[in-house]
């Protein structure tokens, strides 16, 4: 009986982090000046009512503005990281080209507010000499956004959701896509450029590297998988096609209502890539037990659960379209696009955080030890991963 008792406890609190977006008020000044620069767009005449920043992301800065004039309405005004995203119109033209082609009865789609002066989707802000800041505007979508998967059905919708965008741009012409962050998930780079952080912090600060050295021993010992999805796509074996690369849960917008995904959002890192990378870090992401940020390390695990969930989800839909190369590195996906983003996390850290935002000097290593810990733990469960996909697919 005590163990029935503990087994239920166990399956209740195992989903028990319901998500949510974080969202903080600003001050007087910061609402003036986002009243301002929203008064830029094309949206409904009216008073702005509210400002919040949605405190969730770690790129772009996010804004909701609602607006009271004949009805209410709500837009995201989102600055984009220019240190991250270089060129601001290819980005645009590559999520406005996606959003426009994305069939609306499948998925809803983003729908861009433009400028009053040039019918375009950026409106810049001169700030002083050289500096300028981009900003663009949407309409708000009533939602619910998760940080965290809450039953094993939804884990099965996101892999639906993550197949049926593929699905959806599957005839969309990669090549016309700019690579808005070059070599963004080429694992095998990611991992060159760490080893040049290493080397560089370790003449600049050698105790900072002393630090993590650890950390960059586990990451070195498995150099042999951070190649494998690249090299295929450079030979072919891999098909190239249009992904999101980003498709973690937070992305994903659930209908209020019915509780179905209505569509994927953060759509800046759309580029021609590999499926791998969409299953992988989907993966990587919801089946994780802890969050991202989880500082208690023992509340990391891998979730076979969860992933297989997901696996079955995306088959039904994409099971048909991928070729045997897709088929066969399935089961390793999410450990690389796991390992990939320890790499991304402790290159950061080495060259001063200078990529993602932190709040104290060692997050990006607290949040590489999450990854690697995960990453651990996959590769333990891998076997039934693989036990799993060899009886759902043809
Ligand atoms: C960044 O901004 P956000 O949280 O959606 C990052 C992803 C990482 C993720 C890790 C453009 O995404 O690649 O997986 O953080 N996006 C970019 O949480 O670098
Ligand atoms: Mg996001």
């Amino acid at each position: 009986d005590i163990i029935q008792k503990q087994f239920k406890i166990i399956i209740k609190t195992r989903f028990i982090r319901i998500g949510g977006i974080k969202m903080t008020n600003l001050s007087y000044a910061e609402t003036q000046r986002i009243k301002s620069i929203i008064s830029n767009f094309n949206v409904i005449e009216g008073e702005v009512k509210k400002v919040t920043l949605f405190s969730g992301g770690r790129i772009n800065k996010t804004y909701k503005v609602t607006i009271k004039g004949e009805e209410e309405k709500s837009y995201l005004l989102q600055e984009i990281n220019k240190n991250v995203f270089k060129n601001p119109l290819e980005l645009m033209s590559n999520v406005v080209g996606v959003t426009n082609y994305i069939d609306d009865s499948k998925q809803t789609s983003i729908k861009f507010i433009d400028n009053k002066y040039d019918r375009g989707y950026l409106y810049v802000e001169y700030v002083e000499e050289e500096i300028y800041r981009y900003f663009r505007c949407y309409e708000f979508i009533e939602a619910d956004v998760y940080d965290c998967i809450n039953s094993l059905d939804d884990m099965k919708k996101l892999g639906n959701a993550v197949a049926e965008f593929a699905n959806a741009l599957d005839d969309y012409p990669a090549y016309i896509l700019h690579e808005t962050i070059p070599n963004f998930h080429n694992t095998q780079k990611r991992f060159e450029n760490f080893l040049v952080s290493v080397y560089n912090c370790s003449v600049r600060d050698y105790d900072r590297v002393l630090k993590v050295k650890d950390w960059i021993d586990e990451i070195i010992e498995r150099k042999d998988i951070y190649s494998v999805i690249v090299d295929r796509l450079k030979t072919g074996d891999i098909p190239t096609r249009v992904t999101h690369n980003d498709p973690k849960l937070n992305n994903v917008l659930f209908d209020k209502e019915t509780g179905k995904v209505k569509c994927l959002i953060d759509l800046d890192t759309v580029m021609p890539g590999s499926i791998l990378y969409d299953v992988g870090d989907a993966i990587r992401y919801g089946a994780n037990t802890a969050s991202e940020e989880e500082k208690d390390i023992d509340k990391v695990d891998f979730d076979v659960e969860l992933c297989n969930k997901f696996m079955e989800g995306f088959v039904e839909i994409m099971g048909d379209k991928l070729n045997s190369t897709e088929k066969e590195y399935l089961y390793l996906a999410p450990q690389i696009m796991t390992w990939e983003l320890a790499i991304r996390f402790l290159t950061d850290y080495l060259d001063g955080n200078v990529y993602f935002s932190v709040s104290y000097d060692m997050q990006n290593v607290d949040r590489a030890k999450v990854q690697i810990k995960l990453a651990k733990c996959m590769e333990e469960k891998e076997v039934e991963v693989l036990k799993f996909l060899n009886k759902i697919i043809k």
